[in-house]
Order: C-alpha cells, then structure tokens, then sequence
C-alpha cells in the first residue's frame, strides 16, 4: 500500500475525523526511526468501533473465568446476558461444588432500583449466593448505571464479607470508566493483587520449577494444552491467571519462581506488582505458533538454567516437533501464498502472525482494538506515554516489598546476564516484528474494514464476531481469533494443527464462490 492509497481512505472523513483517525495509522517502514501511534484514546462517538467496555475487560475478562467465585453483575440484565459464556472461557473442577462458571448471576435492576438505589438488591443478591452456592469467593462488578446513582458497592460488599466470613471483592469497573475494556483490565489487576494473590498460607510451592502463567484465559482449552506440555517437560503450574483458574490456586501465587505473561496487554499491572513485592521476575512468553511455542519453552529453561530441565525441554520439543510437522504440511499446501488481516483486541493481532506465516500466510494489516502504545511500538515507550484524563480515572495501585515473602528469585547480576538472552520483563512491539509495508491500524472500524478489504483484498480476515459477517459477506473467510468459532485450541503444538486445519477449511469451502464480492 503506498502513502497515496492510504490518504486517498481517510481524504473521505470529515476534516476533524481525518485528523485524529491519521494518528492511528500507519504503514511500517523499518527506515523510520520510531513510528509513533496514537492508541488507548477515546474512539470517536458515532463510529463502528469493535471495542468493549472497562466492565467487559473486568468481570469478563480478567474475574469471569476463576470458576470457584461466583461473579455478579450489578446492573441491568443486558450486560450479565451478553457476558454469559460468550467468551468461552473453560474450566473443569475437581471439586464440581466450586465451579460456577455455567452460572450468570446478575442482580437484574429495574427503574425502581435506579431510582431508590440498588444496594439494599445486592446485598440481597450475595445472601442468596452464599445460600445457595457456598462459593470460596464473591465478586461484584459494577456497571454504568450503578456508578451514575452512586451505589456505594464497596460498603455492601464490606457487609456481606462480615455477615458471611466470605471474600467479597467490589469492582468498580463500570463501563465508561475507560476508553475500552483495558480500563477494566486494570482494576481487575489491582484489586486481585490487593486482596487474593499472596492471601494463602503456602510458603512453598509443592513441585519443581514452580510457576504461575499470567494472561492466559484457556480460552477453547488453551491452557490445557500449554500446560500438558509444561508438565510433561516439570514444570509445577501454581497457577493460572485467570483461566480455568481459582481463588484457591491464586491466593498462593506468591510462590512461584517465575511468572509467565502470554498476555501482556491485560495483565501486565500484576506481573508488574509481583516483581515488586515478591521479588519474582515475568518472562514474556507466546504459545501461539510453533516458533513460539518451541521459543517460550526454551526461555523457560534457560531462566531456571539446570542441564536436566533443558534436555527435558529439547526432548518434549523434538517429539512433538516431529509429530505435527507432517500435519501442518498438509493444510500449508492449502494456506500457501495466502494473505491475511489480523484485527484482534489486545495481544492476539500480534501473537497470531507467527502461526499465520508458519502455514505460509502473510499477515498485511493488523492492529489492536484497545493496546496501548508500547503493545505497537514496544515496552521501551512506556516512559513516553502522555497520561491523559481517561487513563487518569484509574487507580494506580502502589505495592512494595512484603516484609516477610519479599526474595530475589535470581540475583542482579544474573538478572542482567539473562536479560541478555530472554525477554525478562521485556516485549516487542507488534510493529516491530512486522514487514515493512504492511499496515498498523488501531481500533480499526466498519468503514475502514470496507476500504482496507477492497485495497487488499486479503484472502482470510482474522477478527470478531462484531465484524464477521460483515466481512463474510464481502466474499471473505472470517476466522474469528476472539472465541475461535467454537473451536480450539489454538495455543501450543496441538493447537496450531487445530489453527491450521481450520483456516484450510475456511479456503477449502466453495461457499466463497457464491457470494460477488464488491470490486467485481
Ligand atoms: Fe489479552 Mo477477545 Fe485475551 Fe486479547 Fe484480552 Fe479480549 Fe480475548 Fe482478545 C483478549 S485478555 S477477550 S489475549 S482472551 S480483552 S480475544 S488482550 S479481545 S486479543
């Protein structure tokens, strides 16, 4: 796409519009010293934008998959409805009593309520869930209405924790608290660091190599099959934040050695906070694509550095190498030479490029609906990110060193020495990676999805369900990387099979030839 082309789309905004939407896009050129763009901000009102909201990014997010809480929504019944099972999180439980994630729990407010106040309802909501479910935990999660009223959710929840002698965690998350979901994102982190992780007794992890894996939500059972793998090479899973996870696994999150953070971009507060107050290092890890996954694996080894460990990781990764290369083969001759878009929320318009191009497609254009500027240009910008009123309006949790639990996992010098080799507390920008000429939008729209696609013409469009018809109707395979269309995994060494299989069958249908897409 030449500079041209690209003015010649936004030339068709009103002025105002134009001017802020150039902000947010660009075409890379490795030539340009820094490529700056502007994300995180508000979309402009009236435009078709993918994004969620700061509840979304909280209760469904970050809480919705620890299945031992029951979660409530506090609100009208719409956002509860649409938050429920949407995201298809998974989980599984031994104890089948602690797992509530089939539930939407929701206090259904009415005019009345809006009028007189909703507490005296949700206080009644946590008795009936204390009653009925016996949940380890309770959360509440605001939503925009309960913040305009004033409900004091706080106070409620205070109550009901001393009426019950159970956890109950109020968020305030409500919708318009952020630009996007990333606002609830954060106060999800915070309020998990202040009042779940290190909550346990546990001194000790009961394992080897003990870990937790931060911003991995096993979604369509990702998890699972990350987590077959690190087993088998001895790896002890502490846990998981947030999927198929549990208050009981996070409130010993303290004692793992070492943190994982597959997504960065909703959780890397806690990472962040768990370096400070425990003393544990994150490690930048992608289970999206073999490369990846082979890549992460052998970080991970190299970090704890003991010769046994890394021959186990070379072994599990030859093997299962070995035995999927043959598959991928196949459906790669179906994928070759192919492009791609690659629109996702936060992380994945950049963890998938890696799988795209193993099964030999070429991602084009890509962007995030709400990552923040360093999610684009890398975690060296932080430092530079102007602060404005929205981002504002988030409380910054401030944690230091925990007098007793506080231990430096690996010494400065080594630290250095490391983060020489592996990215510790580190990662790369989605545009860095990517070719020069290919183009970087964030919160990419319905019109632009429109002009983008008849300039491309992209032989596979990778986003959501808000703009897969959409799409589809164009005469487009739309391969939705949010829920995975009902399939998955799509993380790991089985995951990308299942990844490759599926795009194959997305070309491979002949429905495409029945629909005239708009430049013929
Ligand atoms: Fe992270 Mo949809 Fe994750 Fe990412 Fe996040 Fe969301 Fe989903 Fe998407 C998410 S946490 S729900 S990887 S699992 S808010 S697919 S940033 S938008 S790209």
């Amino acid at each position: 796409v030449t500079e041209k082309e690209l003015q010649e789309i936004l030339d068709q905004y009103p002025s105002k519009v134009q001017k802020n939407r150039t902000k947010h896009i660009f075409i890379k050129d490795g030539a340009e010293s820094a490529q700056v763009i502007e994300a995180n901000t508000r979309t402009i009102p009236g435009i078709i934008t993918n994004r969620g909201c700061a509840y979304a990014g909280c209760k469904g997010v970050v809480l919705g998959p620890l299945k031992d809480m029951v979660h409530i929504t506090h609100g009208p019944i719409g956002c509860g409805y649409y938050s429920w099972s949407t995201r298809r999180n998974k989980a599984k439980s031994d104890d089948p009593t602690q797992n509530f994630l089939n539930y939407c729990v929701s206090t259904d407010m009415q005019e009345s309520d809006i009028v007189f106040g909703g507490e005296k309802k949700l206080a009644k909501v946590i008795d009936e869930v204390v009653d009925i479910f016996h949940p380890n935990c309770i959360t509440v999660s605001a939503t925009c209405p309960v913040g305009l009223i004033g409900d004091d959710i706080s106070a409620v929840a205070r109550a009901a924790e001393s009426r019950h002698g159970v956890p109950v965690l109020a968020f305030s998350c409500e919708g318009y608290k952020g630009v996007s979901q990333s606002a609830g994102h954060h106060i999800a982190n915070n309020i998990l660091m202040e009042r779940v992780i290190g909550a346990g007794e546990a001194e000790k992890a009961a394992g080897k190599y003990p870990i937790n894996i931060l911003g991995e939500y096993n979604i369509g059972g990702d998890s699972w099959e990350v987590e077959r793998v690190l087993k088998e090479i001895g790896y002890t899973v502490v846990s998981v934040m947030t999927g198929d996870g549990s208050y009981e696994e996070l409130k010993n999150a303290h004692t793992a050695e070492l943190n994982l953070v597959q997504c960065h971009r909703s959780i890397n507060y806690i990472a962040d906070m768990l370096e400070t107050k425990y003393g544990t290092p994150w490690l930048k890890v992608n289970f999206i694509g073999i490369q990846g996954m082979c890549e992460s694996l052998r970080n991970m080894a190299l970090y704890f550095g003991d010769e046994a460990l890394i021959a186990k990781t070379e072994e599990v990764i030859a093997r299962e190498v070995a035995r999927i290369e043959p598959l991928i083969e196949q459906y790669k001759k179906i994928c070759d030479g192919k492009t791609a878009f690659c629109f996702v929320g936060g992380s994945r318009g950049h963890h998938y490029q890696g799988l795209f191009a193993e099964i030999g497609i070429e991602t084009v254009l890509a962007g995030y609906e709400f990552a923040h500027r360093d999610d684009y240009e890398g975690r060296q910008v932080i430092p530079t990110i102007k602060t404005d009123a929205d981002t504002k309006n988030i409380p910054e949790l401030h944690v230091s060193a925990d007098e007793q639990r506080f231990r430096l996992k690996v010494s400065p010098e080594k630290m250095e020495e490391l983060k020489q080799k592996i990215p510790l507390s580190d990662y790369a920008g989605m545009a860095v990676t990517m070719k020069d000429g290919s183009i970087i939008v964030d919160d990419l729209n319905h019109f632009e999805t429109e002009e983008f696609i008849k300039l491309l013409k992209p032989d596979i469009f990778a986003s959501g369900i808000k703009d897969k018809y959409v799409i589809q109707k164009m005469g487009i395979p739309a391969k939705q990387l949010h829920s995975y269309d009902y399939s998955g995994p799509y993380a790991g060494f089985n995951g990308a099979v299942n990844f490759a299989r599926d795009v194959s069958m997305g070309f491979a249908s002949p429905s495409w030839n029945y629909i005239v897409p708009p430049w013929q």
